[in-house]
């Protein structure tokens, strides 16, 4: 069969079939499934006249599945965009009117292969690549533009990425349930594979190349062995297969102790042979159902996952058996920087930087160092993870956390492209001023050529892909970013509100003020002035009274403080002496309590309760002020939403409409649960013109406590 001939069926029936699963809008109301890909008809009449001049066909002029997919996203963008079927053929020989998908001459292995143009040329928008990726980044582009309605007039536009892997790690398990997931199980239906793929699949492959996404971890970092098992790895070819022809490469998160647990082995130490052996079998047998796998990615000898430590090898040992595995192929090992041990002692602020930093220089060339963007956990304001700028001679990945684990689950809108541009933007100073994470990350600055950023995933089953409609923005976000991190928040979030919400530009500036303030507002109600809240329990409510744990920095009152004379976590050189992991610019931010930035007070310093703030207010005080303003600040996120209402989907606008609702009274709740608490240290009464807490501090732990049961 011919390549033309093939086009023209799929084409017919794409067309015939109206639109695939893709495609599927809702019959009443928006249900949010088609996230920013909702490709509306233009109304605007010379508008669709000028995108219609370029819509007589679509020329596919390069072979390949990739090219493929674009080819069909194209031609189901424009028929929903423009009511119109365009032609799709493989020439366009002096044709003009069309749009050209074309593969560029010149082998380049970079990243820069992955990098689109789009421009006008001979009467045609054409849109080229040295890669199939890149054409089909491209193609998105094009038609992102065509949905924020721009015009095509003096259209050029050429963009590459900045950061080589770009993958979403999904904290999925076997069983179908989710790790910190709030939108519903998990999307893979490993029951039913590999026989039935299930559409989604693709619609979630489409999704992320749209914004440049090109990896994705199928599983938890607390990996179940059974993923290494030839019944599993057939059911993963299945997804890979669909992901492959979104330039989307699939990994795998491992569990170290397989060879023992799965393999049968008397040992998982990384330097014996046997072990070694297995791994390499395994790879090998992994490869040979996948021949494009991505690679492993490695939670080890960290909360009780098993690791190279237990027999006492080092993680460059156990990320260097694995990567030794992978020599034959393309396929990476990224490997976790999250770790801290259980030592009364201790700083778990330091320990990750403790463990890694000796060993830098010690990894294999296949291996990256993933570490989280701060040194704790994910907490709504953390200072960016000491590590960055540490390792030199080792490529570091960086680990955002999309899901809201600490930023109110699905409840709350919390838009969360600030957090990942604060970590990115700031300075380590290692190599002089302008060093910043973001340079570490994208290799500029020690000349990494392996470069990684990853979102944890906040996608589910449900039916919208992420429980909160606003919550599908820091998908987007996390996407955009790690294609191009000098994107403002404000530009990715204008733009997500033009894909999904409204053209009108009025409702947009409203929700888009909403987004930009959404954060601050929620650390005021909840960690405000660098306070943090991990301890081991479902991390949703602050429960700062939490004192029982199996180790130290399992509890509550680990992180916080609190005692009769004041609040925060002492790191300077009179307490644990963290800020000495950071250079001396850095150190001198955040060394002196009367210097240091208020939203980094409490991470460094304990402050008396009747210090003095630059804001003219004591720390009790102050503290008051931003729990009380940062929970009535959602009543304001309230009148943004209803300002809006006009303008937008009414199912949508109700489903966060009521969110708002609850992200309110759940405010409220938050707030007196902490100035309660820690009024019984501060012994002073919450300041005039703030309205006391209608409760009890133990009326408060018992509702928490009934949340936690329920
Ligand atoms: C914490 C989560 C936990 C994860 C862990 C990790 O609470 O569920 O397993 O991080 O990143 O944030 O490994």
């Amino acid at each position: 069969m011919t390549r033309s001939f093939i086009i023209l069926i799929f084409s017919c029936l794409l067309y015939g079939s109206k639109i695939s699963a893709a495609g599927t809008a809702a019959s009443d109301g928006d249900d949010g499934y088609r996230l920013w890909l909702k490709y509306e008809l233009v109304k605007n009449a010379s508008l669709k006249a000028e995108y219609l001049k370029y819509a007589t066909f679509i020329a596919q002029t390069a072979e390949g599945d990739i090219v493929q997919s674009a080819s069909r996203e194209l031609h189901m963008g424009l028929s929903k965009l423009l009511g119109k079927s365009v032609h799709v053929t493989n020439s366009f020989e002096g044709k003009s009117g069309g749009i050209v998908l074309k593969l560029e001459s010149g082998p380049d292995p970079t990243q820069q292969a992955e990098g689109y143009r789009i421009q006008l040329a001979g009467g045609n928008i054409v849109v080229s690549s040295k890669s199939e990726n890149g054409i089909l980044y491209g193609t998105f582009v094009l038609l992102r533009h065509m949905q924020m309605r721009l015009p095509v007039k003096g259209l050029s536009l050429a963009s590459s990425p900045k950061v080589r892997f770009r993958m979403l790690n999904h904290w999925d398990n076997p069983d179908g349930t989710i790790e910190r997931g709030y939108a519903g199980q998990s999307l893979w239906k490993w029951y039913e594979l590999p026989e039935r793929v299930d559409p989604r699949y693709t619609d979630y492959a489409r999704a992320n190349a749209s914004v440049g996404i090109n990896g994705t971890v199928l599983n938890n970092v607390n990996a179940s062995a059974r993923f290494m098992s030839q019944e599993y790895i057939v059911k993963v070819a299945a997804v890979a297969n669909v992901m492959r022809k979104y330039g989307i490469k699939t990994y795998l998160s491992v569990y170290f102790a397989a060879p023992k647990t799965l393999g049968g082995l008397t040992t998982s130490d990384p330097l014996d042979p046997q072990v070694r052996a297995w791994w390499k079998e395994k790879v090998a047998e992994i490869y040979k159902e996948i021949p494009d796998f991505g690679g492993f990615l490695v939670k080890a000898n960290s909360e009780g996952e098993p690791g190279p430590q237990d027999y006492g090898r080092t993680h460059a040992d156990g990320a260097n058996m694995l990567a030794e595995a992978f020599k034959p192929y393309d396929g990476i090992v990224v490997w976790r920087a999250f770790v801290y041990k259980a030592d009364p002692n201790a700083d778990r602020f330091k320990a990750a930087y403790e463990e890694f930093v000796p060993l830098d220089g010690k990894f294999d060339p296949k291996v990256i160092v993933q570490v989280k963007n701060g040194p704790i956990d994910f907490q709504p304001r953390e200072p960016f993870s000491p590590l960055f700028g540490n390792m030199p001679k080792t490529p570091l990945g960086m680990e955002f956390q999309i899901t809201q684990e600490y930023l109110g689950f699905a409840t709350h809108a919390v838009y969360e492209a600030p957090i990942f541009k604060e970590c990115l933007d700031s300075d380590t100073y290692v190599n002089g001023e302008g060093s910043t994470v973001a340079k570490v990350v994208d290799g500029s600055l020690h000349g990494y050529a392996r470069t990684l950023m990853a979102g944890v995933a906040n996608t589910g089953n449900s039916r919208n892909w992420t429980g909160h409609p606003l919550a599908q923005a820091n998908w987007y976000a996390f996407g955009r970013l790690s294609w191009d991190h000098q994107l403002s928040s404000e530009h990715i979030a204008h733009e997500w509100v033009a894909l999904t919400l409204t053209e009108n530009q009025k409702a947009s500036g409203h929700i888009v003020k909403l987004m930009l303030r959404s954060r601050e507002i929620y650390v005021d109600y909840n960690t405000p002035l660098g306070l943090s809240r991990p301890w081991m329990g479902v991390h949703f409510a602050p429960e700062p009274w939490e004192n029982k744990g199996s180790r130290p920095d399992w509890t509550a009152i680990y992180y916080h403080r609190a005692d009769s004379v004041g609040l925060g976590f002492d790191r300077t050189a009179s307490g644990s002496n963290a800020l000495a992991q950071y250079r001396p610019q850095v150190q001198q931010q955040w060394n002196h309590s009367d210097q240091t930035p208020l939203p980094y007070l409490l991470w460094f310093h304990h402050v008396r309760w009747d210090k003095k703030l630059s804001t003219g207010r004591s720390l009790w005080a102050e503290l008051c002020t931003r729990f009380y303003t940062g929970a009535d600040s959602v009543v304001w996120m309230q009148q943004q939403w209803d300002l809006a209402k006009g303008s937008l989907d009414p199912q949508i606008y109700t489903d966060v409409a009521e969110r708002l609702k609850v992200q309110r009274r759940e405010a409220i709740w938050w707030r007196d649960a902490w100035v309660l608490y820690l009024q019984t240290f501060a012994r002073q009464p919450i300041p005039a013109g703030f309205e006391p807490p209608k409760r009890t501090l133990e009326e408060v732990k018992k509702s928490v406590n009934v949340y936690l049961i329920r």
